[in-house]
C-alpha cells in the first residue's frame, strides 16, 4: 500500500439535489460509480463535490464526496483522439 494519497477533483456533484449525482459539464446523471465504502457520506456540514483518491487502498483509485472548498489537484477534460493505421485521426468530445 502506498504511503501517500493524492486527491483530484472530478466534475461530479450533488450540490443541486442531495444524493443525486451529476456531471456538472452536462448535468447528466452519473451512472457508473466507484465510491469508497461508506460514501457518498455527506459528512459534517455537507459534502457535495466528488474527488478521486489515488493511493488510499489496494484499489487503484476510488471516489469520495467531500467539501467543495477543499484544495485538491485537478484533471483537464480533453477531446478523445482516435487514429487509424494511415494516421488519420478523429477527435470526439466525450460528453
Ligand atoms: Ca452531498
Ligand atoms: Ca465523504
Amino acid at each position: 500500500m502506498p504511503c501517500y494519497v493524492e486527491f483530484y477533483w472530478t466534475g461530479g456533484t450533488d450540490e443541486f439535489f442531495e444524493g443525486h449525482w451529476v456531471w456538472i459539464s452536462t448535468m447528466q446523471k452519473i451512472s457508473y460509480t466507484d465510491w469508497f465504502p461508506g460514501n457518498p457520506s455527506d459528512s459534517g456540514s455537507g459534502e457535495d463535490c466528488m474527488e478521486i483518491m489515488v493511493g488510499l487502498s489496494d484499489q487503484d483509485t476510488t471516489w469520495n464526496d467531500v467539501d467543495c472548498s477543499k484544495k485538491a489537484n485537478f484533471i483537464c477534460e480533453v477531446p478523445y483522439v482516435q487514429c487509424n493505421l494511415a494516421n488519420t485521426c478523429t477527435c470526439t468530445m466525450l460528453y
